[in-house]
């Protein structure tokens, strides 16, 4: 029901919704499938905006910590370009949750081309070297920008203990014949997410899945929006 989506939730996709954050009409995904709706986290380029995501990302780490006592973490990853200001402002807004347990807590994040003056070096702030990390990006639909910043953070010396997202599309991963530009064969297979969770063992946790945003535009977006999310859902979302 719709009281079953907690209110940071419903405001974040309110936020995203009045600033097209999360928009309606037909995109090419990376994978390259056509999807009904779009996320895209590059427009969080507002005082208000970045601070509604970075509040909705640090309540999620938050509330998983709390859930579980036995997880802890030293750094925040994140991976050039999009996770720069993600991971600052979110370990700030978790310091403000609580000091004394987010105080001391890092943020890190890569460059893209390599310096060959100055400080140098592939990584800019907290070392990664004998740290438990957790990587926060924005949109995850086939793994492939999770990946690359998983191998960083081996190169780095660092250990993945976990991953958010901003949004969980709940999509299966493609299919051999879709990555050759054939129609889905229609077969269940895993989400990416889920694939994930299996090769690295770790938890990796979205603030919002396409469940959250089917429910939380529901009065907000057209017939025809959630239509098409819906009948977006029944074609490419993931058995697990
Ligand atoms: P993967 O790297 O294949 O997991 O795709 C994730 C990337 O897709 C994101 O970093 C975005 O560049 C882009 N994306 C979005 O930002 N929002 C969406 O709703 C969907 C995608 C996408 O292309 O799948």
């Amino acid at each position: 029901s719709a009281e079953a989506l907690p209110a940071y939730k419903r405001d974040l996709i309110s936020l995203t919704l009045s600033s097209n954050i999360l928009t309606f009409g037909s995109f090419t995904l990376k994978s390259g499938r056509i999807s009904p709706y779009f996320f895209n986290c590059g427009l969080f380029s507002k005082g208000k905006l970045i601070r509604g995501i970075s509040e909705a990302y640090a309540r999620t780490v938050a509330e998983y910590c709390s859930a579980h006592p036995e997880f802890k973490f030293d750094v925040l990853f994140g991976p050039a370009y999009k996770g720069i200001p993600l991971c600052a402002t979110t370990a700030e807004k978790l310091a403000g949750i609580d000091e004394e347990k987010y105080g001391d807590l890092g943020f890190v994040y890569n460059r893209k081309e390599v310096k060959d003056h100055g400080e140098g070096g592939l990584m800019v702030g907290e070392s990664l070297k004998g740290k438990k990390v957790v990587v926060i990006d924005d949109v995850m639909t086939a793994g492939t920008a999770i990946r690359e910043a998983i191998s960083i953070i081996k190169s780095q010396g660092g250990e993945l203990v976990g991953i958010i997202v901003a949004l969980d599309r709940q999509e299966k991963t493609p299919s051999e014949g879709e990555k050759q530009g054939k129609p889905d064969d229609g077969s269940d297979r895993p989400s990416t997410i889920g694939q994930v969770r299996e090769e690295t063992g770790v938890p990796v946790l979205a603030v919002l899945t396409l469940d959250d945003v089917i429910e939380g535009v529901k009065g907000q977006a057209t017939e025809e929006q959630l239509k098409g999310m819906e009948d977006y859902k029944k074609k490419y979302g993931a058995s697990s």
